[in-house]
């Protein structure tokens, strides 16, 4: 029996030298320790021995068990520290690896300016109005008091859908919407897309963007007109940037402005940008005809109101010098990285 323990002995210590996990671990002490294992089924077996060799036989079996509960636990030990040194090494990271670098996306030079002027209209109190790009020639001309032969009309610059509808060619039918549904006072701009039938150059596109502005209480007059213009200006183009108005017409202001500013470029003195004039039409304006009011069921000897427009892909043009308006829509991230 003692050749039987020894034996046992000398297995379990050279099977767990051998051990690599802790499931075989497990196992062995199952083998050795367990309720049926091999240890177990021996030291069973000691009742048939006689009575003077059961305590010896019984000490070495208890310093056997020991042996094994020990190197177990050394093992055990073992192999936590080989996995947590494994577990360590491959999930090391190395901080001084360059990162990878991301493009950070940009906003569009349109959006920049066209967000500049929705800031500085709004801090002067006025509300944003939006409307169908898909209008009624009702609304983008009828309403506006544009003549049925006035030549925007004409096919060859606007795009009709069918007879009465059509891509609009300003933002102005926004403003008609509004005045025909609200009360005065009304203060809006109606920033947007609109559409004409031109050929693609330089300094034109079939689809563009604008902001128009819209003012009608009671006294309104053209000096207002003429300050916001001035505030306007000079929040987008600088603070000694001036305004001149020309007089000019169009169908739904009376009296009808062209705008200039003094060039930024020059501040006035004539160079390449201004082409030697010291001024830069940047906006059209007016008192809002009396007729156009009366359609949207205003009444013109209460009310009166001004309204103007501007370009969005012009005054983006000037600001940033950019002399193709071609590039705003053939997104070339050369081009829309630089602002
Ligand atoms: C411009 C120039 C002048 C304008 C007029 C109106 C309305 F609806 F009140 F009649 N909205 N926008 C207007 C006036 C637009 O753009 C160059």
């Amino acid at each position: 029996m003692k050749d039987q323990l020894m034996e046992i002995r000398k297995k379990a210590e050279e099977e767990l030298s051998k051990v690599q996990s802790m499931q075989e671990l497990e196992s062995l002490r199952v083998k050795y320790l367990g309720k049926k294992g091999q240890l177990t089924s021996v030291l069973r077996g000691m009742g048939a021995l006689p009575a003077e060799e059961r305590p010896v036989v019984g000490q070495l079996a208890n310093e056997i068990r020991e042996f094994i509960e020990r190197t177990l636990e050394d093992s055990r030990q073992n192999l936590m520290r080989k996995e947590r040194a494994l577990k360590m090494e491959q999930e090391a990271i190395d901080v001084t690896v360059p990162g990878k670098r991301r493009f950070l996306g940009k906003k569009h030079p349109l959006s920049i300016v066209m967000d500049e002027i929705k800031e500085v209209f709004l801090g002067m109190g006025y509300e944003i109005a939006e409307g169908p790009e898909v209008e009624l020639d009702y609304y983008n001309f009828e309403a506006l008091n544009i003549p049925r032969n006035h030549p925007s009309r004409d096919v060859q610059d606007t795009f009709y859908i069918d007879e009465n509808v059509l891509l609009r060619t300003q933002t102005s039918p926004v403003q008609i919407r509004v005045m025909e549904k609200k009360k005065p006072p009304i203060k809006i701009i109606c920033p947007g897309r609109v559409y004409r039938s031109d050929a693609v150059d330089a300094t034109h596109s079939p689809i563009f963007h604008q902001v128009e502005g819209l003012v009608v209480d009671k006294g309104v007059t053209m000096g207002d007109l003429k300050g916001t213009l001035q505030v306007f200006a000079r929040s987008l183009f600088g603070e000694k940037t001036e305004i001149r108005l020309r007089p000019h017409h169009f169908p739904f202001t009376e009296p009808s402005a062209e705008v200039d500013v003094s060039c930024w470029t020059c501040g006035g003195k004539g160079c390449r940008v201004c082409k030697g004039e010291g001024w830069i039409e940047i906006l059209g304006a007016g008192m809002v005809h009396p007729k156009v009011l009366e359609v949207c069921g205003i009444d013109p000897d209460v009310y009166s109101g001004f309204a103007f427009g501007l370009g969005v892909e012009r005054t983006a043009m000037g600001k940033f010098n950019i002399d193709d308006l071609r590039l705003f829509y053939e997104n070339d991230v050369r081009f829309l990285r630089q602002f």
